[in-house]
């Protein structure tokens, strides 16, 4: 992955101290300033995340090779010269039978109300699939005054771009705008595309402070960072049976020489998947810490000691207590 203009730091993090409303100060004049929400769907793996990631030049949301990796929708905030754009990055739009499925689905169709604009990423690689259809269908039923703009993604690894793109073209008639894209290659282009957006926008005062880049409490974003981890490490179905809670976040004092401690849950959903997530001898376990440890002390230049533990919780993705507990309206 080519993250080169992604920010090492992590100031984009909510701080979970932050008090309410602590932004309003911030516009002077809410007159002159203007803000507006804008959507990020499409089907899983086409590079939605990528993209909100390349926007805001930090990484908000978790990003892996596997489809379903955005379990939750992720606002990204983009500020600058008086005006505000909060991107919503989702879930894939999918088919599953799961409430965890149930629950991804609806913060896709919730996300594209009340916005300015959706934008609707496909991957030129392939032609339409049925969950483009359904996205397609989806389209159709938004409020005409929002725009829809078609971003065929992925074009540095598409043989036939121009023939595939007009293939989603004709699924989506009310796309006003329609251009190939490289949310990971070309960052130039995706500022360009960014900064139309801006022009889009109506008067309104902010929506966020001014300086904060997510609406994600550290805790989740971390978690997010370390499910990352573990969904490019294991194989199969079981990246689909993993959740990560953090449940203690400690700071060190100020004048010690001590590590950030992290404690995380990585739950799985039966007695079985426990020997597969630990690993021989402990070995996968080690690998999955290593490389979500390595991303979180980049993100948050600090160092972190971040311990892991495997917990059974039977068939979470179909218990109401246990989605909540993720942050869920289940
Ligand atoms: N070649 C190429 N690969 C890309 C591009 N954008 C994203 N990818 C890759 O596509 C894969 C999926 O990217 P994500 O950003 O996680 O996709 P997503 O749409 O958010 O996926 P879900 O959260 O699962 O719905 C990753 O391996 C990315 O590196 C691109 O412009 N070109
Ligand atoms: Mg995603």
């Amino acid at each position: 992955m080519t993250d080169d203009h992604l920010e090492d730091r992590a100031d984009h993090v909510d701080s979970a101290d932050r008090p309410e409303g602590a932004g309003a100060a911030l516009v002077d004049d809410p007159g002159a300033t203007r803000a507006g929400f804008v959507a990020i769907i499409g089907k899983p793996n086409v590079g939605k995340s990528t993209l909100l990631n390349t926007i805001l030049g930090v990484k908000v949301a978790p990003i892996t090779s596997k489809p379903q990796t955005t379990r939750r929708g992720v606002r990204g905030i983009y500020s600058a010269d008086q005006r505000q754009l909060v991107f919503v990055d989702t879930p894939g739009y999918h088919r599953g039978a799961t409430r965890l499925d149930g629950a991804m689905n609806r913060a896709v169709r919730e996300s594209v109300i009340d916005v300015e604009a959706v934008l609707w990423v496909v991957d030129l690689r392939r032609p339409p699939s049925d969950e483009d259809k359904d996205v397609a269908r989806l389209l159709k039923g938004l409020d005409p005054a929002t725009r829809v703009w078609l971003l065929g993604n992925k074009v540095d690894a598409a043989k036939y771009p121009d023939e595939a793109l007009s293939l989603y073209r004709d699924l989506a008639p009310i796309a006003e705008r329609v251009i190939t894209i490289s949310a990971l290659n070309d960052p130039d282009q995706v500022y360009a595309l960014r900064d139309d957006l801006l022009d889009l926008l109506p008067e309104s005062p902010f929506y966020f402070p001014e300086d904060v880049r997510s609406d994600q409490p550290r805790e989740v974003w971390a978690a997010e960072l370390i499910r990352e981890s573990v969904m490019t490490h294991l194989r199969q179905e079981l990246p689909y049976a993993v959740a990560v809670v953090v449940d203690e976040w400690r700071e060190p004092a100020a004048d010690g020489d001590e590590p950030l401690y992290l404690h995380a849950e990585i739950w799985v959903e039966k007695q079985g998947h426990r020997p597969i997530v630990l690993g021989r001898g402990g070995a996968m376990i080690k690998e999955i810490g290593r490389t979500a440890r390595k991303q979180l002390e980049i993100f948050m230049q600090q160092r972190v000691y971040l311990d892991l533990e495997v917990v059974v919780r039977r068939a979470w993705r179909d218990d109401r207590d246990a989605l909540r507990e993720l942050g869920y309206e289940a």
